[in-house]
């Protein structure tokens, strides 16, 4: 289907105040951290749009095939803490995910090639490259289940770069606005990254905790 709906958002923490601060929550950074096991920054920050009845699925992936391939990281040694912006239900496409597929390593299709660079505006199509073999993806369902991650917006969600997820297209009346924050270790950084900035950070410090009242985020 040819749709002009704007896909996904990308680096908005580099320009706006806002998104700045909020990548450096305590409550996000500090999970973060205990996460990658080590001092992070920001790799990736987007917020993927699924508009009412237009949002399209994304197939099952990995996400460090794309960066392992794309931007040459090295080590799967980052953590995406994802926050839905909307409620998130069975029916506005929500993320799917295999439970413990991180702990199988890097699943194909083929050989990953650090830093072989396509042409990254591909992988933001409904295609796109460095995706899982669909009967590879069924097995993997079929021997450890799924999960979908449905929730109130506002929720926290941790999940590793090489667990195996995807999500299906929105078919409601409700929009589903999913904002991802990709923290990577200090000392993980692609040593050539070749994409945009916006997607891939190039500020590798070690980002410091800010409290900010404008975000009255509660423990639950
Ligand atoms: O937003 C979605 O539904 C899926 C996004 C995703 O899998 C990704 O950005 O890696």
């Amino acid at each position: 289907m040819d749709s002009t709906a704007v896909r996904a958002v990308h680096g908005c923490h580099a320009f706006d105040e806002v998104c700045a601060a909020f990548v450096r929550h305590p409550y996000l950074l500090a999970p973060a951290e205990a996460l990658a096991g080590t001092p992070v920054y920001v790799y990736q920050f987007k917020v993927n749009l699924k508009q009412a009845r237009e949002g399209r699925a994304w197939p099952w992936h990995q996400d460090f095939a794309f960066w392992n391939a794309e931007d040459g990281m090295p080590r799967p040694a980052a953590v995406t803490l994802a926050v839905p912006l909307d409620d998130v239900h069975e029916g506005n496409g929500p993320l799917m995910l295999i439970p413990g597929s991180h702990r199988l390593g890097y699943l194909g299709p083929g050989k990953v090639t650090p830093g072989d660079k396509g042409d990254w505006r591909r992988n933001f199509a409904t295609d796109p490259e460095h995706i899982m073999d669909a009967d590879r993806a069924r097995e993997l369902v079929a021997t450890h289940g799924s999960t979908r991650a449905t929730g109130r917006a506002g929720t926290i969600q941790a999940f590793h770069p090489n667990i195996v997820h995807s999500s299906s297209d929105n078919t409601s009346p409700d929009r589903r606005a999913l904002l991802m924050v990709s923290y990577n270790s200090i000392d993980n950084a692609p040593p050539h990254p070749v994409r945009p900035e916006f997607l891939v950070g190039r500020n590798t410090d070690q980002l410091k905790p800010r409290w900010d009242k404008r975000f009255p985020l509660e423990a639950g």
